[in-house]
């Protein structure tokens, strides 16, 4: 009660008992029993003390005060407060948020939630956290799956696709996209287009789809499956397949044969092949402004395609689809929208 905390105030020890219940609440975060024990002790003992300690000496000889703790003690009084405990509340914890969220598909509230439930490391999730497959997935490569891919592979690993793509259907079409078609030296991922002459719908690609990831899992080269997007469910007017997931380069003669990578493989249907050339190809910045542009020309742009007539209520939000202008033709697209023609590799923003 208020007696307690006057009590408190009036201590001579008081700063110190502050600073070391902080650190006691760090240990109680990240559930270290000794050490919250050791904590508690002290400042039980310094709480009966009716002068200032000082010294690491006056620490040490009392009660439940082990050579650690006195040392810090001596610390406190000097300084005013304890590294240990900035340490353990500050940058660090920075740094952990940053491990975490480069996690595959880990975002801030995920990171956020396990440092508040006293993770640290990759190693502390693994081993005490409750994980997805993905999670667990993300965590065991971490390292695989933040480095980046050469150019030189990012090709190979498309030219091992296209290969038994052809010999399943050469009437199948598959392009590299992204960073890689813009022209970058490495990719974070490699983002493959797939689609086939005569094509309306994402759905008339997943024959094609599901025969393919079991022969490149049997090559070897399909590691794991993280998103399996499917869009029969949605029917033709539902959004373009997708499919996300690890792989490797089986037996080559590139510096990192066994590197797990990541890859998109993105079904779509030729009559919407433009806009999506234009999406999947980014980058994001530059899709934003190509949305914004064609938003203010009461025009709307997606993946799937160019569209005129979009009824728009307040807040700029859609009322009807509109009808489809352009879906085809990445050309035309740039066109009909009266942006001059920007090659891939102009497209960074
Ligand atoms: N894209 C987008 N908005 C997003 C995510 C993606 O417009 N929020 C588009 C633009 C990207 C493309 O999809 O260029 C592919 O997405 P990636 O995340 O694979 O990005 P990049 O291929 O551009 O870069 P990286 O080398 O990191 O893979
Ligand atoms: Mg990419
Ligand atoms: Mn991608």
């Amino acid at each position: 009660g208020i007696k307690d905390r006057t009590a408190e105030a009036q201590n001579p020890n008081a700063r110190t008992i502050e600073v070391l219940q902080s650190m006691c609440d760090y240990y109680n975060r990240i559930d270290d029993t000794w050490r919250i024990l050791a904590y508690r002790k002290a400042i039980s003992t310094l709480r009966r003390q009716s002068v200032k300690i000082t010294t690491e000496e006056e620490a040490f000889s009392l009660p439940n005060i082990g050579p650690r703790l006195a040392e810090k003690i001596e610390e406190i009084v000097n300084t005013n407060k304890l590294k240990r405990l900035e340490y353990a509340n500050g940058e660090p914890l920075d740094q952990v948020l940053e491990t975490f969220l480069k996690i595959y598909g880990v975002g801030i509230s995920r990171a956020n939630k396990w440092i508040s439930q006293g993770f640290r490391t990759l190693d502390d999730l693994k081993t005490k956290a409750n994980l997805s497959t993905n999670q667990l997935i993300g965590i065991d490569h971490f390292d695989d799956l933040n480095t980046r891919i050469p150019r030189s592979e990012v090709a190979a690993l498309g030219d091992f696709v296209k290969n038994e793509a052809c010999k399943l259907d050469p009437s199948v079409e598959l392009l590299i996209g992204g960073s890689y078609r813009r022209g970058a030296g490495s990719s974070g991922d490699i983002d493959l287009i797939i689609t086939k002459k005569g094509t309306t719908s994402s759905s008339e690609l997943i024959p094609f789809l599901e025969q393919l990831l079991p022969t490149l899992t049997a090559k070897g080269f399909l590691v794991a499956t993280l998103a399996a997007l499917h869009s029969q469910r949605h029917g033709k007017d539902g959004p373009g397949s997708k499919w996300h997931g690890c792989c490797v380069l089986p037996s080559s003669t590139l510096p990192n044969p066994n590197k797990w990578r990541r890859i998109d493989l993105l079904l779509v249907p030729k009559s919407e092949y433009g806009a999506a050339l234009i999406y999947f190809t980014g980058n994001d910045i530059f899709n934003r402004s190509m949305r914004l542009l064609a938003s203010k020309k009461g025009m709307r742009l997606n993946q799937r395609g160019l569209y005129k007539e979009v009824m728009r209520g307040p807040g700029r939000a859609k009322v009807t689809e509109g009808q489809l202008v352009e879906g085809r033709d990445e050309r035309r697209i740039f066109e009909i929208l009266g942006v001059k023609w920007r090659e891939p590799a102009d497209r960074w923003c």
